[in-house]
């Protein structure tokens, strides 16, 4: 039996959903409500000690449970434990997993920082956004679009030809990005392409608010 806990509008927990969603496992949600710190709570510190959602319970019964945090570890535990579909390389291949692992990291480490920093500037008056904030969250945004553009060249339908945890990773901001009306450059063709396969996407239709 598998239960997340998760809070909705988190685009770590999204990326996890997603990766749920793509091997068609059911499990059980719990909400912990961040506008309520509810994750500050001791039972929810005592699953995740840096209280920070999602975390993944995988529970057989009371002696075999285990608690994964991190939507990176988590990813890869649902991997490890669930192989089909695989949404990593085949393991021979180091080169591509390796690379597959990189774009995650640049998605969680720079883009979705990135991404938040944009949208909540972009939503201000005009009077009353930062402009160095909004010029480097910009800036950001504007690499990993060309970014996506130079990876997907050729034709690629998702970043390491089929569906992998790096696209999980870009999706919900990526998405969201697009649906608060923010441009795609001009010419990015791959890039357009790619937008709208992820929106057609079973397993990130099921998300809400993209
Ligand atoms: N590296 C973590 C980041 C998770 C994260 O930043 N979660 C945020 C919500 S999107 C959170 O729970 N923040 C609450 C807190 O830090 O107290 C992951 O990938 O799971």
């Amino acid at each position: 039996m598998l239960k997340l806990y998760d809070y909705p509008q988190c685009p770590f927990g999204q990326k996890t959903r997603i990766v749920l969603a793509e091997k068609q496992l059911d499990y059980e949600l719990t909400v912990v409500d961040l506008r309520k710190h509810e994750q500050l709570e001791p039972w929810f510190v005592a699953l995740n000690p840096f209280h920070k959602v999602p975390v993944l319970v995988d529970e057989d019964d009371e002696d075999h449970r285990t608690v994964v945090y991190d939507s990176t570890v988590i990813d890869e535990y649902l991997e490890d434990e669930y192989p089909e579909p695989a949404l990593l390389p085949p393991p021979g291949d180091s080169a591509a997993r390796a690379r597959v692992r990189q774009l995650e990291d640049y998605a969680d480490m720079a883009f979705v920082l990135a991404a938040g920093n944009l949208l909540t500037e972009h939503v201000k008056p005009e009077g009353e956004r930062d402009p160095e904030k909004l010029r480097r969250a910009k800036d950001e945004v504007d690499r990993t679009f060309a970014l996506l553009e130079r990876e997907l060249a050729g034709g690629k339908e998702y970043l390491a030809g089929s569906f992998s945890i790096a696209d999980a990773a870009f999706a919900p901001r990526l998405l969201l990005l697009v649906a608060r009306g923010v441009a795609l450059p001009e010419g990015a063709r791959a890039l357009r392409g790619y937008v709208d396969r992820l929106r057609q996407r079973e397993s990130v239709r099921r998300l809400d608010g993209l």
